[in-house]
């Protein structure tokens, strides 16, 4: 009898399995959710990229069967910046931790933003660097430790979202591994955005993060998890909240259609063209 294989399972490298991620770590929800998108909306694997930095995020191009690029720890979006400039008709995606894409990508991030480049930043916020050990991250909320800071984090953390939508992205959502089915039809949307799409994504990470904050099991870091997660429709970026003992705010909270980077580009290099300066 011929074995018959699971529908998504074209879609992930098996030969490659078992993963390097920890039992109970969110990614794989995340990964799950990213497959079933681009199987509902049909679009060809072969249109699609993926990009990663250093992290445990980061293995995502080695366990997905697209296209892929695995570089430098923080520089996913430039790279796919030019991916999408040189070839127009992909879909370019970056997939990257709280650290990849905040703290060394910081200033990439903003920069993609502002620019509407058309690409999707997807950014697995597990708030901690898990793959190095479990250093403080930009996102590491007030009243929750790591190892490097084993008393509280020393400043306050960053809000995405806010970061995200203040720099000018047209598509700007976070959702949390407790709404798989929501965190999907978002990713539909945002493959399907033109312009710069971020979406956060809060994230169990049991081993380091969950382990030192006195959680005994990754279900228990997934219930309080789902529990600050607090779905809000209809507000805005700067109406949400990001605190850990009260309400990380989920949902929706810019979609807007702007000229993207390529247009912008093509616009100015066409209005020199008209106008003879590109002979100077
Ligand atoms: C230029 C550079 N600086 C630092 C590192 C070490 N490093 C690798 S991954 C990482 C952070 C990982 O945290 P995050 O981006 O949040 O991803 P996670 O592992 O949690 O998915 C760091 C600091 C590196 N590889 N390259």
């Amino acid at each position: 009898m011929e074995l018959e294989l699971h529908p998504l399972e074209k879609y992930i490298r098996t030969e490659k399995m078992p993963t390097t991620w920890c039992p109970g770590c969110g990614i794989g929800t995340e990964a799950q959710a990213f497959i079933r998108a681009v199987d509902e909306l049909k679009i060809d694997p072969k249109k699609i990229v993926i990009v990663s930095g250093i992290g445990c995020t980061g293995r995502m191009p080695h366990y997905l069967r697209f296209d892929g690029a695995h570089v430098l720890h923080g520089r996913a979006i430039p790279v796919a910046i030019g991916i999408k400039l040189a070839r127009p008709d992909l879909k370019v995606v970056v997939w990257g931790g709280d650290g990849d894409i905040l703290s060394i990508g910081g200033n990439h991030l903003i920069h993609a933003a502002r620019r509407n480049a058309d690409i999707t930043v997807i950014m697995n916020n597990n708030f901690i660097y898990g793959l190095t050990g479990g250093q403080v991250a930009p996102t590491t909320p007030k009243d929750t430790l790591t190892y490097t800071s084993p008393y509280g984090p020393d400043s306050k953390p960053f809000d995405a979202v806010k970061i995200a939508a203040a720099a000018g992205a047209t598509y700007v959502a976070r959702w949390s591994t407790a709404y798989p089915v929501l965190l999907k039809e978002s990713f539909k949307k945002a493959l399907q955005h033109r312009g710069f799409s971020f979406i956060e994504i809060i994230s169990q990470c049991p081993e380091i993060f969950g382990r030192i904050n006195g959680f005994k099991d990754p279900y228990g870091l997934y219930q309080k998890i789902r529990k600050i997660g607090q779905i809000r429709r209809g507000i805005g970026p700067f109406e949400t909240k990001y605190d850990w003992n009260e309400e990380i705010t989920l949902g929706e909270f810019v979609n807007k259609d702007e000229p993207t980077y390529l247009e912008q580009l093509s616009q100015i290099i066409k209005e020199a063209q008209e106008s003879g300066q590109d002979e100077a």
